[in-house]
């Protein structure tokens, strides 16, 4: 096949999250987030880790644009910690937490670095969590505040932007399994109706963010679903994986048509509030409306996928992994088919184009006694990934976008900093950063906009 790169216009980029790599959780005026409650908690965190100083990253900020810039990355996805700018969640503003997102905006723009702004990645404010969190159903218009907060202030200079990551992450493993803050084991009409408001929330900051930037604003979200893939290529392997990608039959909150087909397509899914039923959450006239205010991308988060084959009965089933199977040090499997699959089976049915907002590896990477920290598995992982992304976007997927996850290895939430996901080794007893192989890679990766996969 011709190698044509990622044609004109692909943005190349890394991502971050606030609460994973700032540090600085009681400086300058912030406000605790749930994530700072959650650190306390006995039991709940690998090995007792907190965020307290992470990478450092809100000391360090300049020393990071400056790797970014090394590495020649056309974008930078960071998420902004809504409890350092408004501390109690709404009301007053922090303006010394403000001030820190106008000097990384700025340093980043000096850069020659585009910023893409994730409202809400996770650190939610504890006051409001006091208040009921999502189960309250102003949380909406406290996030619609906090939106309007951020856009006033960094509008002008910041054009694109996400409203939240992972929505499916912050409900399901922070609401249901209790295994992320604030920890709730919630029944499933409870995490529903939290899920309703979070998908409010969701489109009110949207429409905040567009009415204060306009048409220059470039909107989307950032979930992350499962990725369903053919066991061939024949047309009905593939009709049984795009069905499987869909169907909302059971309780499941991975599952993508409950979180964007509302989104997108302005509903919940049929067979979702057929399997639900008086659980489903109360929808209110204009609901709908808010929820599906237009959007410009659709970010997608994709680390692995599961190829799905009939299980004889009309149905599917998950085909079995071969012993030995490539796993990460998350033990999620190694499936570089599911950046073209998911893109593309995401694609055909929401129409909107795509940025790829997460996808990486995550190892234990140490510094060698050469000093060098290598990380060829890292690399291997990327290629294989990247291959598959560009099969889709020749294929004629609208794919605007890649950012790897992350360019620091950071604080991997419950499971403190177990895994690395870094371009970028950091000492977290020094906060030395020393890039990786994977990083001068990745350098030649985006020089060439993808040709040298
Ligand atoms: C998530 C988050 C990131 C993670 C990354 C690796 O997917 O959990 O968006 O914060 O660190 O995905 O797990």
């Amino acid at each position: 096949m011709e190698n044509k790169g990622f044609g004109e216009n692909f943005t190349w980029g890394c991502a971050t999250a606030s609460y994973q790599i700032e540090g600085a959780a009681r400086e300058d005026g912030k406000g605790p987030s749930i994530w700072d409650m959650m650190c306390r908690w006995e039991g709940k965190i690998f090995n007792r880790d907190t965020g307290d100083t992470a990478c450092d990253h809100y000391h360090r900020y300049a020393e990071d644009v400056g790797i970014m810039r090394d590495l020649g990355l056309g974008a930078y996805r960071f998420s902004i910690s809504w409890p350092r700018v408004l501390p109690e969640g709404t009301g007053r503003v922090n303006e010394k937490g403000l001030a820190f997102y106008d000097r990384l905006v700025d340093a980043l723009l000096e850069g020659g670095v585009t910023p893409y702004a994730t409202l809400f990645h996770w650190d939610y404010p504890y006051e409001l969590f006091c208040r009921g969190g999502w189960l309250n159903s102003d949380s909406p218009l406290w996030f619609a505040e906090y939106a309007d907060v951020i856009v006033d202030r960094l509008g002008d200079r910041v054009k694109h932007w996400m409203t939240m990551n992972e929505p499916q992450c912050f409900l399901g493993f922070g609401h249901v399994t209790g295994t992320h803050a604030p920890g709730l084991k919630l029944d499933w009409a409870e995490y529903l109706r939290a899920t309703h408001h979070a998908l409010l929330a969701h489109g009110r900051a949207a429409q905040a963010i567009r009415v204060r930037s306009g048409d220059t604003a470039m909107i989307g979200w950032a979930p992350v679903g499962v990725v369903r893939m053919p066991a061939s290529d024949s047309a009905e392997s593939v009709e049984l994986a795009r069905r499987a990608m869909f169907a909302m039959e059971k309780k499941d909150f991975w599952v993508n048509s409950w979180f964007m087909d509302p989104v997108f397509l302005g509903k919940y899914p049929e067979d979702g509030l057929k399997a639900f039923g008086s659980a489903a959450p109360d929808v209110r006239a204009g609901d709908m409306d808010i929820i599906s205010t237009p959007v410009d991308f659709l970010g997608l988060n994709i680390y692995n996928g599961q190829t799905i084959e009939s299980n004889g009965s009309g149905g599917w089933r998950a085909v079995e992994k071969a012993p030995g199977h490539a796993l990460t040090n998350f033990h999620w499997p190694v499936t570089p088919g599911c950046l073209y699959w998911g893109p593309k089976f995401l694609h055909e049915r929401y129409g909107k184009p795509i940025v790829i907002t997460e996808n990486g590896l995550s190892s234990t990477d140490w510094v060698h006694t050469d000093g060098q920290v290598h990380d060829p598995s890292r690399i291997d992982f990327l290629r294989r990934y990247l291959r598959e992304l560009r099969r889709a976007k020749n294929d004629g997927v609208d794919v605007r976008g890649y950012f790897q996850w992350s360019l620091l290895d950071n604080f991997e939430w419950a499971e403190g900093y177990k895994h690395r996901f870094g371009l970028v080794h950091i000492d977290y007893g020094t906060f030395k950063r020393t890039p990786k192989d994977s990083a001068t890679w990745y350098k030649e990766v985006i020089a060439s906009n993808g040709t040298a996969l």
